[in-house]
């Protein structure tokens, strides 16, 4: 090691801590500790191991600091953010891009060496008075090809405790790997904190992602998405790291749903931020394996997949009894949950559609709060914030599925791909093969911005493959990588597209919320050949039939021909003008796009031209004819 970072961390690290950490024999994992010391120069240092002791330490400390308080509930507490801190920030998060690079328009980036001092100025000394935390922690399984070492320093005792709950431990990994690991690095600081303990310099919130040196800065914040490096951070590293490895790295949720006989098949589905990943993963019944990341390889011909994670970071709102009955019950029993931003009263948290009237008073995002208390420009604020959220360990969950550390993964047999149409995408259905459904489903995928994202909500835009935001190489070869890692299975998973905000002409949804669930128990039976389908111009759909009856089985509901119809008519001219913006997207913003999309693209608009001039604008599910 250089002898200038030893003798930084001799001078800066008491004993213990200098032995846990110089256990680790890797120069350069040291040389980054040194450096976060030296720039954010934190009053003490504290490193974790993977031992109970530690992880104990640490649920003190972030409620010593009062990052978090306890709530009622033994093993709850809440942590708040800042009012203006509720969300990713797209504006503030930018790829570092060596001059000499480019990156596909679309993704928010700044020159490299501008960027890294621009973002090292703001965490200059931001950790003064203040103790920061090493962490070691890995992304994937354990002893796994999957598997991928991080290290993250924060002066957030909240940010760390939630990695304990988020992810596999990694002390013991990085001692075994040595000077082999090849490691992320996240540093982060919330900057100056108010007497509520979170980070007031919001208009200088910065996340650089500088993946010359796999290393992600992150300033002035404390929302989890901004801060807990190995989520969405890590992600943008991950899917380079996939890319020069070729393998994939995809913003899905993983599942094992259950069909006759026993039997369960896996399934995996990407939704943008807030458009239904936790809530698939979750249906009754069926088990969750993941909800946010899940990493795909092609080993002998099959499509193996591995959760990233092991926990939830998961939206709150709408959690209600009847309709989440398996995360209802983890968020009322003594356990190890954070909350955050949900309104708290006398110990007990509460949040926006629970399925009961909330508390009129108590303390939320925005302080103490009242029923009708306004913000500065005279809007109502509401008891929680809509992006409040629970964080839980996976393994705490009575449907937790089982394989969730095997480190070979799960072969999978389905992926689908959703956002919040209201106009155009039929509620479910199935691409020709795999090419048509990453194409017309996952690289058209067309959604409106989500509370998720700090900004204006209900703003229609593509957001391709629901991982726009985290595709840190051009979007084309993003899409490339897709169709490519297709060819490398014997039985690739078939592709689905479903749509739970399609919307009717008064603006109601169409569907209800749990339909979903027959949805997927379809796409299972399709994956087996159990059930036939009809063949429509985007794809093919269910039949009314098997629709019926599993409405019946799964939900005690009957299925009318006229819920059918309301549902699964084709909208020709609202189809046709979203290909439009695709293709135009593609060619305007993307760069490299596969001269295959554009085929593709072509040859469904004459499918839709084609039917329309059949059947007219509007075509009722019974005229399309049987595969
Ligand atoms: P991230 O954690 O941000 O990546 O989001 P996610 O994709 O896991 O989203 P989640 O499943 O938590 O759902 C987000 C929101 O969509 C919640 O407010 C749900 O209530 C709502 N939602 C989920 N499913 C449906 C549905 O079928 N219909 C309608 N109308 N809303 C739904
Ligand atoms: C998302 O926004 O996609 C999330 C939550 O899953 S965050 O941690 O903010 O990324
Ligand atoms: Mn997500």
């Amino acid at each position: 090691m250089k002898e200038s970072n030893l003798k930084l961390l001799e001078s800066r690290l008491d004993d213990r801590n200098l032995k846990v950490l110089t256990a680790i024999d890797n120069d350069q994992l040291l040389a980054f500790v040194a450096d976060a010391i030296e720039l954010c120069n934190p009053e003490s240092v504290w490193v974790s191991t993977d031992s109970d002791e530690d992880v104990e330490h640490n649920r003190k400390m972030a409620v010593e600091l009062q990052e978090e308080r306890p709530l009622k509930l033994k093993g709850h507490t809440i942590h708040f953010d800042g009012f203006s801190d509720q969300g990713r920030d797209r504006a503030a998060t930018k790829y570092l891009v060596p001059e000499e690079e480019t990156l596909s328009k679309t993704l928010n980036q700044t020159e490299r060496e501008g960027g890294l001092s621009e973002v090292r100025g703001l965490m200059k000394d931001a950790m003064k008075g203040r103790m920061m935390v090493v962490r070691f922690l890995a992304l994937g399984p354990n002893n796994s090809e999957f598997s991928i070492p991080c290290v993250e320093c924060t002066d957030s005792f909240y940010v760390s405790h939630s990695l304990n709950l988020l992810y596999r431990l990694g002390y013991e990994e990085f001692k075994r790997l040595g000077s082999k690991a090849q490691f992320f690095s996240i540093m982060h600081s919330s900057g100056r904190v108010d007497e509520r303990m979170v980070s007031v310099e919001t208009d200088k919130r910065r996340i650089y992602i500088d993946y010359t040196t796999d290393t992600v800065y992150s300033v002035n914040t404390q929302y989890a998405g901004n801060t807990v490096g190995l989520k969405k951070l890590a992600l943008r590293l991950t899917i380079r790291k996939a890319d020069r490895e070729n393998w994939l790295a995809e913003h899905m949720f993983l599942s094992g749903v259950h069909g006759p006989g026993g039997r369960k098949t896996y399934f995996a589905g990407a939704f943008p931020s807030a458009c239904g990943k936790t809530s698939t993963a979750m249906l009754p019944g069926e088990t969750i394996l993941g909800d946010d990341i899940a990493y795909f390889r092609a080993v002998n011909g099959r499509c193996m997949a591995a959760n990233a994670e092991s926990g939830i970071f998961g939206i709150i709102q709408n959690v209600n009894a009847k309709d989440d009955p398996s995360i209802w019950d983890v968020l009322h029993k003594p356990g190890e949950v954070i909350f955050s931003n949900v309104l708290i009263n006398d110990g007990k948290p509460y949040w926006l559609g629970m399925g009961m009237d909330p508390s009129d008073e108590g303390e939320n995002f925005s302080g103490q709060w009242h029923k009708g208390k306004k913000d500065a420009k005279g809007a109502e604020i509401p008891c929680a914030h809509k992006n409040a959220r629970y964080a839980v360990a996976l393994k705490d969950l009575p449907n937790c599925d089982p394989e969730l550390d095997n480190p070979a993964g799960v072969e999978l047999a389905g992926i689908m791909y959703g956002g919040r149409d209201a106009k155009a995408s039929l509620p479910a259905q199935q691409g020709f093969n795999w090419e048509h459904g990453i194409i017309t489903y996952g690289a058209s995928l067309e959604t409106e911005t989500t509370f998720a994202i700090i900004g204006e909500e209900g703003v229609p835009e593509i957001n391709l493959m629901s991982i726009q935001d985290f595709v840190a190489i051009p979007l084309g070869k993003y899409v490339q990588n897709n169709l490519e890692f297709g060819k490398k299975l014997k039985n690739p998973p078939l592709v689905f597209g479903v749509n739970y905000f399609l919307r009717d002409s008064e603006g109601n949804f169409v569907n209800g919320v749990r339909d979903k669930h027959v949805w997927v128990k379809w796409m299972e039976l399709r994956t087996h050949g159990d059930v036939g389908a009809l063949v429509g111009p985007t794809g093919m759909i269910p039949e009314y039939e098997v629709l019926g009856q599993l409405f019946n089985e799964v939900l005690g509901k009957e299925y009318s021909r006229d819920d059918y119809i309301n549902q699964f008519t084709l909208r020709v001219p609202e189809n046709i003008s979203k290909l439009d913006r695709v293709v135009e997207f593609h060619q305007t913003k993307v760069g490299n796009t596969p001269k295959v999309l554009f085929e593709v693209l072509r040859d469904q608009r004459k499918r839709l031209e084609d039917a329309q001039a059949k059947h007219g604008d509007y075509i009722s599910p019974f005229d399309f004819p049987s595969a």
